[in-house]
């Protein structure tokens, strides 16, 4: 999974980046345009952990995730011509989009726009987003009209009236995720990538003083964000530092600063709510690993997510708790405790299930 991080100067996107990015398993391979830093890191999961001790398994694999950091925001904003190309070739392919908002005083690095003012930003960014949206749909939806009249194709009016529909809450100051399109129409327009249609989490970048008031923080700026996003708030300076430090040395500070979780956790879990993702595993003696599907999915869904063909010749799942399968001490143990379940294509997936397939091929 992508994850694209931007905001404007001097809001913290390279400290967030570098922390986050701290234990990095590598440089991603795709291509990038310059103004763009990636990187891969694992999703922590003391649950694979110990299912892979359980199990003795050779090998244990987290699931990933790649983060972009992207800059092109900037304080005068692209109003008609749109954000620049690399901005949003760099964002195409992310699920996520991370929005640092600045609430720190820095005299050397100063705010753009002259003060910190994070409500002013959020719409700031927010309707820079709408703005190259609504461009993109009056391009095509223009082109659309001229090609319709020569083709009459329904193919073509059917991508019109949903463009129509984009274009009716863009001019409205809203985003298109706010829209209630189905799944057909999410294909339709799911190739132009439209910003204002992926979900957002903005990261409140705050002092180091003001992270008891987290809170209420976030709470003062609610209104401004809607339908699928949401916010956390972090002091990326001290994240940062205590992303170098050892395990035993990071605890004792993140207790001190009354930081309950480590930013590079939280961001995680917190992305993980705000998309509807949730793990799922598979043991054996050679490899234990973590799986990301949406909750929701069926068993025949999530095994496609292993394997294709696993997916295609699917038959059934052999299913138990990781906790279950933990506390009995392996497969066989669950067997004979009647505790594993055999489960058909349908059956929902839960949080934290560990799946056999069995399958055809
Ligand atoms: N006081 C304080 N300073 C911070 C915090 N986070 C970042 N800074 C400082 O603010 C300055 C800008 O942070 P960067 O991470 O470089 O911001 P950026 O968004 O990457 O900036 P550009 O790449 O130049 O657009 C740096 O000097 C940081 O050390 C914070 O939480 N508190
Ligand atoms: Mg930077």
């Amino acid at each position: 999974m992508q994850i694209g991080i931007v905001g404007l100067p001097f809001s913290g996107k390279s400290t967030l980046f570098d922390t986050l990015l701290a234990h990095k398993t590598h440089e991603s391979a795709g291509k990038y345009k310059s103004e763009a830093e990636h990187g891969v890191v694992q999703v922590p999961d003391e649950r694979l952990e110990k299912l892979s001790e359980v199990l003795n398994a050779q090998k244990t694999v987290h699931t990933t995730i790649e983060y972009i950091k992207v800059s092109g925001l900037e304080k005068e904003g692209h109003k008609g011509a749109g954000l620049p190309a690399q901005f949003l070739s760099n964002l195409k392919l992310v699920e996520l989009i991370l929005v640092t908002i600045r609430n720190f005083e820095n005299e050397l690095y100063p705010h753009p726009m002259g003060n910190v003012d994070p409500k002013r930003d959020i719409n700031f960014i927010n309707s820079e987003f709408l703005l190259n949206d609504l461009s993109i749909v009056e391009n095509r939806s223009e082109k659309l009209e001229k090609l319709i009249m020569k083709t009459q194709s329904e193919k073509q009016k059917r991508e019109l009236e949903v463009l129509k529909k984009c274009q009716a809450i863009l001019e409205d100051e809203r985003p298109i995720r706010e829209l209630d399109l189905d799944a057909n129409e999410e294909l339709i327009i799911r190739g132009f990538q439209f910003l204002s249609a992926k979900p957002v989490l903005y990261v409140l970048n705050i002092e180091e003083n003001e992270i008891d008031r987290s809170e209420a923080l976030i709470e003062q700026l609610e209104p401004c964000f809607g339908k699928k996003c949401s916010m956390t708030a972090l002091s990326a300076e001290i994240e940062k530092e205590i992303s170098q430090l050892e395990a035993d040395d990071a605890e004792a500070f993140l207790a001190d600063l009354h930081i309950t979780e480590p930013a590079t956790k939280k961001l995680i879990r917190v992305s993980y709510d705000l998309l509807g993702l949730i793990s799922f595993f598979t043991g054996t003696e050679k490899e234990c690993r973590a799986w990301t599907i949406r909750s929701g999915d069926t068993a025949q869904k999530a095994a496609g997510t292993v394997h294709t063909d696993m997916e295609k010749g699917f038959i059934r799942a052999e299913v138990v708790p990781n906790d279950v399968l933990i506390a009995e001490g392996g497969f066989q143990a669950c067997k004979e405790k009647g505790v594993l379940r055999l489960e058909g294509k349908e059956y929902i997936v839960q949080d934290g299930d560990v799946l056999t397939i069995r399958f055809n091929v």
